[in-house]
């Protein structure tokens, strides 16, 4: 009983895959000839192109217009994750003057960071973040050389909201 009706699934999915695959060739002919820069997996599988213009976008500023410009004597900016802090980046937003010393202080292992743009419901990784993409070690510094926004998010916990923005001025 239970093996014929696995038999049955795995026919039916077979079918669907078989189907499937005469559509799939014909959405990717349409499309370029090489994966673009950029292409990020998706929590269901598959992958999204990041649409035109995201990283120079308003969602690009990950909700941080407003961050207060945190004043700093001459320490670097702190920004810690994950442990007590939880899934989050405190503070979340900043603004920092220019060629102000960035911290991430974290477990990057738990947490690995990328320099990016969380869009409707996928993360992006700007290919040309200066943002260092870190996947170990607790500790990452970063000196902005151009005044802009730096958004950044974790690969893991980006859906829970954890992602941030660096304003630099
Ligand atoms: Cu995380």
């Amino acid at each position: 009983m239970k093996a014929w009706r696995r038999r049955e699934v795995g026919r039916r999915v077979g079918a669907l895959l078989a189907l499937l695959g005469l559509l799939l060739p014909a959405c990717v002919s349409g499309g370029a000839s090489s994966p673009p820069v950029g292409l990020m997996p998706t929590p269901l599988g598959g992958v999204h192109e990041p649409p035109p213009g995201l990283f120079e976008g308003p969602a690009a500023r990950a909700g941080c217009e407003d961050a207060p410009l945190v004043p700093l004597a001459d320490g670097p900016l702190v920004i810690s994750f994950g442990g007590a802090v939880g899934e989050r980046y405190r503070p979340r937003c900043a603004t920092v003057p220019l060629g102000t010393r960035v911290e991430f202080a974290g477990d990057f292992e738990t947490h690995p960071m990328a320099g990016g743009v969380v869009f409707e419901g996928a993360a992006y990784r700007d290919p040309a973040s200066e943002l260092p993409y870190t996947k170990a070690g607790t500790e990452a510094t970063f000196v902005p050389l151009h005044s802009g926004v730096y958004a950044f998010y974790c690969q893991i916990h980006w859906v829970l909201g954890m992602r941030g923005a660096i304003i630099v001025e």
